[in-house]
């Protein structure tokens, strides 16, 4: 069984986290199949957005315990720097935009995972875990550097510490995600979220994705100067041209992701 199926349909590449007998934790082999599916929408013409989501009643339960701990396991240090950051990379700086559709529990670098996503929906059923505290780590896959800008440091750093379950629609309430939908809906939801973004101007997104990449770490003067430049370049492509001229002639826009 492959630990990420992959499959494109109108625009939209979908990724799902099929591990499902321990909540899509993560193993070697499905971290790096996750870098492969990234890679493989980047790459793809036809792709203009993503969609991340698990098999059965999770999300991903985050590292799998068992493979740590087996002989011959790999090293922490290995798994930070060859699993997860690559993963955090690469959903931060794909040229479109991601949707995570949050099925289930969400735990350790499940939950950051899904946080580093554009937009984050999730099942009224599902969670979301800081887990690291309880066996001693720190949170990593971009934990620290995404939560306390989506939430406040304050609320961050106690939802780390304690390891607080987060019930889905208390995060919608603190802005840790977009929103929460009935568990029966949300891959209808997201997926209609996903094939929206397929429509619509690709580049436009990619350089707002590229802009508040960069808000959170520029101060306003880089900002601006950032915003000046990307806006130069979304002014250029084929889609602004569309936009206008179709708003001019009062016509629906046909936007190409040019
Ligand atoms: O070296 C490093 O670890 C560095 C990398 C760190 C990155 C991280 O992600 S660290 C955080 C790792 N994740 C966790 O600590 C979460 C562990 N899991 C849980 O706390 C709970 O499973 C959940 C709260 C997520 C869900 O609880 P519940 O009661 O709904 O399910 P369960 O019964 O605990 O789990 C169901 C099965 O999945 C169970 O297997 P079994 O008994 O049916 O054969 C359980 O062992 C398995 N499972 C769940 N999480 C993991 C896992 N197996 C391996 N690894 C897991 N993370």
């Amino acid at each position: 069984m492959n630990s990420i199926s992959y499959n494109v349909s109108d625009g939209v590449a979908f990724i799902k986290m099929n591990r499902p007998d321990v909540l899509n934790s993560f193993n070697r082999d499905m971290a790096l199949a996750m870098q492969k599916a990234l890679d493989d929408a980047a790459n793809d013409q036809q792709v203009r957005a993503v969609l991340i989501t698990g098999e059965g009643r999770a999300f991903s339960a985050g590292q799998d315990l068992a493979e740590v701990t087996a002989e011959n396991g790999p090293d922490i240090r290995s798994i930070v720097k060859e699993h997860y950051n690559p993963i955090i990379l690469r959903i931060r700086s794909i040229d479109m935009p991601v949707v995570a559709a949050v099925n289930g529990v969400a735990a350790g670098a499940g939950a950051n995972i899904a946080l580093a996503c554009d937009i984050t929906v999730a099942a009224r059923s599902a969670s979301f875990i800081q887990a690291f505290s309880k066996i001693g780590l720190i949170p990593d896959s971009g934990g620290t550097f995404t939560l306390p800008r989506l939430i406040g440091f304050g609320k961050a750093s106690a939802l780390m510490m304690l390891g607080d379950k987060v019930k889905a629609e208390d995060a919608e309430k603190m802005g840790m995600i977009y929103k929460v939908e009935d568990d029966e809906k949300l891959l209808e939801t997201a997926t209609q979220i996903a094939k929206t973004l397929a429509q619509m101007p690709t580049k436009g997104l990619a350089y707002t994705k590229e802009a508040l990449n960069n808000s959170a770490t520029n101060d306003l003067q880089k900002q601006l100067d950032l915003e000046e430049k990307l806006q130069k370049q979304a002014g250029s492509t084929y889609d602004y041209n569309e936009g206008v001229n179709a708003f001019l002639e009062k016509r629906k826009p046909v936007f190409k992701g040019e």
